[in-house]
Formats: C-alpha cells, structure tokens, sequence
C-alpha cells in the first residue's frame, strides 16, 4: 500500500515520522521480503529526483537515533523537525514517544506489553477452548476488550494534551506526529495537533496543499472507492451481483 501511494504522491519535502522500521519485530523474526527493498528505493528515488527527505526515527527505529546530523543516500535523519506550512504556520515534527511515558520510563514496560498482548490473544483461545470442555463460567472478552477500548480512547486523548501543549510550550502553531497510530487533524485549542497515523493498519498520510493547508490522506479508503469504480465501469457479473445485494438489504431495512 504504501509503495503505491509513493508511486502516486510527489512532495517538495517529505518527513518520514518514525517507526519506518520496526526493529523490535526485526529482532525477534528477520522479515525483509522485496516490497520492502522497493519502498526503500522508491525514496531514494523521490530523493535523487529532488525531494527533501526527513527521517526522524521512532522508537521502534531507535537504533538509528544514533545517526542524528547525517544521511543516508539524501535521507536526512534529524531528532526532530520545523516545518513551515505555505501559509505561514511553524509546526514541530516529531516521532512523540518522548511523550508516552509507559515508554519514556521503562522500556522493558513497553516491550513486556507488546509480548503480553501476542500472550493474552494465545491464553484467550486457550481459555475458551478449556471453557467449552469443562463448562466454565462465561468470561467475555468483548466486555473486557471494550473496557480496554474506554482507556485507550482516555490514553488518546491524554496524549494529544500532552502533545500540543509541548508545541505551545516551544511557541509553535502545531504539532505533527505518529506514534499512537491514530491519525488525525483537529485544533486544539490555539494549536493544530497532527498525527499521521500509520502504513500498518489505516494506510495515512498527511499532505500539504500549495494553499498551506494539511489534509489526511486515508490511502485504504481511496483504493477502496478507485477498485468499487473500476468494478462498476468493467461491468463485472460478481462485482453486480454483490452490489444488487446490498441494495435489497438496504431495501429491506
Ligand atoms: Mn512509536
């Protein structure tokens, strides 16, 4: 998806905000197909061709934050950025896990809650594999994920204070950012808040416009609306079929 959306999208400045690699997951299971590499050279690419390019890694990618000041093949690694939107606005670029202090304060936290997560998804189907034989008592997950669902949105929120607070702090107009892999623009305040979201479950990007103005891109959404037009002008009996469907349902509904 996001080899696509680069062969697609061409920018004067690209910042790439973090994560880009994950190390973490690298460290544990060596995965490195080819699309990989293609990405990788599709930015090379953006940057022979005259783009600014700006890696300013995350923590997944922190071994690279011993590269501060140099670059790779025109890729410039910076521990953070200013970027000036046409319109004027100074908006502070950066990865934010500086903020998220169940990472800030013990890594080993943070690592022992990615290995906890893969460990409850394993105890959950073994729990209830050993509730059907035995007759257990009920225990829903849903009830349980939804609980987790109400924190995240309360971590969420709490970040994003947090976040444009340091912008204001540091006497900037916005903040962009990853991290918490929930992409969003909205004004805070005085103060754009930013987040790119991620290329692991949404597919987003932020873009600028020549007026200045940033807007989401939701590249998952608009391959989605690209294949149902294509479905629809190639006149596809399956692709017809499904569609008639949907229309009786809403119909009936
Ligand atoms: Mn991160």
């Amino acid at each position: 998806m996001l080899l696509d959306f680069l062969g697609q999208h061409d920018a004067d400045m690209i910042y790439l905000v973090g994560d880009i690699i994950d190390g973490w997951q690298l460290r544990r299971d060596w995965h490195w197909p080819q699309t990989h590499n293609d990405v990788v050279q599709a930015l090379l690419a953006k940057a022979q061709t005259g783009s600014r390019i700006i890696f300013i890694p995350g923590n997944h990618d922190e071994w690279l934050r011993s590269y501060f000041g140099t670059h790779f093949g025109g890729i410039e690694v910076m521990a953070q950025a200013q970027h000036t939107t046409a319109d004027g606005r100074r908006f502070l670029v950066t990865h934010g896990d500086q903020f998220d202090s169940v990472v800030v304060n013990a890594k080993w936290l943070a690592h022992l809650g990615d290995t906890a997560y893969v460990f409850a998804l394993w105890l959950n189907r073994w729990l209830n594999k050993a509730r059907k034989l035995w007759g257990g008592p009920y225990w829903s997950l849903s009830n349980w994920a939804k609980q987790q669902v109400k924190q995240a949105v309360s971590f969420i929120s709490a970040y994003e204070k947090v976040l444009v607070n340091e912008a204001s702090h540091g006497g900037y107009d916005g903040i962009i950012c990853g991290h918490i892999h929930q992409a969003n623009i909205c004004k805070i305040g005085s103060i754009d808040y930013v987040n790119t979201g991620d290329w692991v479950e949404s597919c987003t990007a932020v873009g600028e416009r020549a007026d200045g103005s940033l807007h989401l891109i939701d590249w998952a959404a608009i391959k989605r609306r690209q294949r149902m037009i294509e479905h629809a002008r190639s006149g596809d009996p399956a692709f017809i079929k499904r569609r008639e469907k949907r229309r009786k349902k809403k119909e009936a509904a």
